[in-house]
């Protein structure tokens, strides 16, 4: 009778541990650094600057320094895919699950050329990005030209 009941225990262990989901493929979370001053000496940046994720990974953009943000520059995102804005100060981790380009900016600093760029997977939607680039404003349209120079 007891040797039946601890033979229950188990089979019910067993069974639940078979139906705990199981964590997602080597996910990865990257972090991005928002600068008064980045490691080269340029005033304000993310960094790194430019990344290579795959689709699935995270980024936690990090408030090192105080009066940034980081949001996605309008039709620099893959179709489809969702935007994101963090608030001035605030610390967002964002999940990246559609392929493609994902250019983000600094609100405040966009003219002083402070933005980003994510390749998730394959860049499908470079040439829309490279033609968004070319309408922003001042430092920020020669910096994202820089950046779509890394896509590969
Ligand atoms: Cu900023």
């Amino acid at each position: 009778m007891r040797a039946l009941a601890r033979r229950a225990a188990w089979v019910t262990l067993v069974a639940l541990a078979l139906l705990l989901p199981t964590a997602p493929a080597q996910a990865h979370e990257w972090e991005v650094r928002m600068l008064d001053r980045g490691g080269d000496g340029t005033a304000m940046v993310f960094e790194p600057t430019f990344l290579t994720i795959r689709p699935g990974d995270s980024v936690k953009f990090v408030g090192t320094d105080r009066g940034h943000n980081a949001e996605t520059i309008p039709e620099m995102i893959p179709q489809g895919a969702a935007s994101f804005r963090g608030r001035i100060n605030q610390e967002i981790v964002v999940t990246f699950t559609t392929s493609g380009l994902y250019g983000y900016k600094c609100l405040p600093h966009l003219g002083m050329g402070m933005v980003g760029l994510n390749q998730v997977g394959g860049a499908t939607n470079r040439t829309d990005v490279a033609q968004s680039a070319e309408r922003l404003p001042g430092r920020g349209r020669t910096a994202m030209r820089g950046l779509l120079g890394q896509v590969r």
